[in-house]
């Protein structure tokens, strides 16, 4: 073993700068130069390097640490990485050879002058060069304060805010986006309103601010400032979301985690906007961060978002042998969907029979006409053209809802859920107001053969406005079915069966349709869905009824 202790080198005058990321964990192994940690000041961020290859043993410090120059940040085992070159221990590579005082003087020049125009420049950014402005924060006209951020650069390793070295009315600005700035370059022209010297206010990132007025400071400027301290290693093993110290702080404070914004800046960037929209989007329940959805994957999660106890844990294997199979795509999906629909719709499913004794007598002999056309006429294609009759008398049924609002659909796509080897899925029916039950009966074998292979795209499964679920070729009397939201209801169908029927004077045999009606009662009333199962019995009962 031969144990190393990797410090936090000269990062310029950054003093008790807070870990904002851990790169790492013990065990990793590192190479020399590898980020171990991100820390960042209020105006710029920066991952700290390893000065040597080998295994993490010791990680000392944790998210929210304050540390500086000298603090231990990790204890390495360099003996189980002896092919990683080390690096001088505690210094990085590309750290100035000798650091000036922070404190170095600032010329007189930086006194900017009482009134008049004040040039600002890019102060001293350490050795780096070319760094990419990557956001302009102020525009023309804008009142500046002295130490206000002007623009953010970037490297391929930090980004920092670059500050106004004098306060003034911003006349003009003289970079844009995408250049590349260098030390002393040109930044902005201000109408000066009377500075403090810059050296009352040098940026955190920037220790030693170049004079407002002065020339560019030479190569060899001496001051460590926080950019030189980190080695641009290209390909960098772990990619922080690119987004300026500012952003990092506003996307802390709101809980927001940024790996999972979707930057829409220059070269993906987040911005602050970035990170507004992604927070309206989770409140509005269109986004869910992945910690969310972590807790609630099909199965329940484990209750703790509804108040409710933990979902039982045992050993299943203590009782005898197991097998342990992951739920597949279409189960995971579909088990997140009906969770929140059964929870969060306060449904009732009303059971209701349907005498479809002619109707089966006329499915039957028109198959038998139809034989050689290939098409079977179904008992569901005559139940969707029956449910389009029962939502167009009864509209509140073929809706939903949108806040306070409730949105009617002057369109009846009507879904059926088919099962598959891979789970349920609800392929739609379009306009099946406008087909008759030939063409509907085709296109849902069309449609079911589809789901069996798992080839229904997007567009085949969207935009029903109400769903039946039919278990008739199976068996089963009644059952309760979970509304498909946004839908608000949702017909139920089992196996129809011979019944004894009185019909005043005797009991008639009969073929009874079993109908169970689940109906979202925000938007329905019990007797409006009573009437619904009623009139959809009429017309099963005398399909003439649909003419009327
Ligand atoms: N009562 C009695 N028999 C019925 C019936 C009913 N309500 N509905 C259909 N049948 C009979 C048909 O007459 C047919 O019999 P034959 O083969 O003798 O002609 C047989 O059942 C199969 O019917 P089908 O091929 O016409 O299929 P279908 O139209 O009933 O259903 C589909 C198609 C895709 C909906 C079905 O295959 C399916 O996947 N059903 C399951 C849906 C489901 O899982 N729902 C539960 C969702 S909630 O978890």
């Amino acid at each position: 073993m031969a144990l190393i202790e990797v410090k936090v080198p000269d990062i310029g005058d950054f003093d008790e700068v807070a870990v904002i990321e851990l790169l790492v964990k013990v065990g990793d192994a590192v190479k020399a130069e590898q980020s171990l940690i991100t820390v960042e000041s209020d105006k710029a961020s920066m991952e700290i390097p390893s000065s040597h290859g080998g295994v993490i043993k010791e990680l000392k410090v944790a998210l929210g640490d304050k540390v500086k120059e000298g603090s231990v940040l990790v204890v390495l085992d360099a003996a189980e990485a002896a092919a990683a070159a080390p690096a001088p221990a505690s210094a990085p590579v590309s750290a100035p050879p000798a650091a000036a005082p922070a404190s170095t003087p600032v010329p007189a020049a930086t006194v900017a002058p009482a009134a008049g125009p004040v040039e600002v420049r890019v102060p001293d950014i350490g050795d780096f060069k070319d760094v990419a402005v990557i956001e302009v924060l102020v525009k023309p006209g804008d009142s500046i304060k002295q130490e206000q951020s002007l623009i953010t650069v970037e490297s391929d390793k930090a980004s920092m805010e670059i500050p106004s070295s004098a306060a003034g009315v911003l006349k003009e600005l003289k970079v844009k986006v995408g250049d590349k700035v260098n030390i002393g370059d040109l930044l902005a022209v201000l109408e000066g309103t009377g500075a403090a010297p810059a050296a009352a206010a040098p940026a955190t990132a920037s220790p030693t601010p170049v004079p407002a007025t002065a020339a560019p400071a030479p190569a060899a400027a001496p001051a460590p400032a926080a950019l030189s301290t980190e080695r641009p290693t290209p390909n960098a093993p772990m990619g922080l979301p690119h987004a300026s110290p500012s952003v990092r702080k506003f996307a802390r404070e709101l809980g927001v985690p940024l790996e999972e914004v979707k930057g829409s800046g220059v070269k993906g960037r987040i911005t602050q906007e970035d990170v507004q929209g992604f927070t309206k989007a989770v409140m509005a329940g269109a986004v869910q961060t992945k910690a969310q959805a972590a807790k609630a994957p099909a199965g329940g999660g484990d209750g703790a978002g509804l108040g409710l106890i933990p979902w039982p844990k045992v050993d299943f294997a203590k009782f005898g042998p197991i097998e342990r199979k992951e739920l597949g795509r279409i189960k995971k999906i579909s088990g997140a969907n009906l969770l929140r629909n059964a929870v969060m719709i306060p449904a009732v499913t009303n059971h209701d029979d349907a005498d479809i004794t002619e109707l089966e007598a006329f499915r039957v002999a028109t198959n038998k006409e139809n034989e050689k056309s290939g098409v079977k006429v179904t008992m569901l294609a005559f139940l969707i053209k029956a449910c389009v009759a029962a939502l167009k008398k009864f509209p509140e049924f073929n809706s939903s809802l949108d806040g306070d609002a409730l949105v009617y659909k002057q369109y009846w796509h009507i879904g059926f859920a088919a099962d598959t080897p891979n789970g349920l899925v609800v392929p739609v029916i379009k306009d099946a107001d406008k087909k008759g039950v030939l063409a509907i009966s085709k296109e849902m074998s069309e449609l079911a053969a589809k789901a069996r292979e798992g080839k229904l795209g997007p567009a085949d499964m969207s935009g029903a406005t109400f769903t039946i679920s039919s278990l008739g070729g199976i068996g089963g009397r009644y059952f309760t079915p979970i509304i498909n939201a946004p839908e608000v209801a949702i017909l139920g169908v089992c196996k129809s069966q011979m019944e004894p029927v009185w019909d005043g004077k005797a009991f008639q045999p009969r073929l009874m349709l079993p109908l169970s009606l689940t109906w979202d009662h925000r938007v329905i009333d019990g007797a409006a869905a009573a009437r619904f199962n009623a009139y959809l019995g009429q017309i099963l009962a005398d399909f003439r009824r649909v003419l009327l």
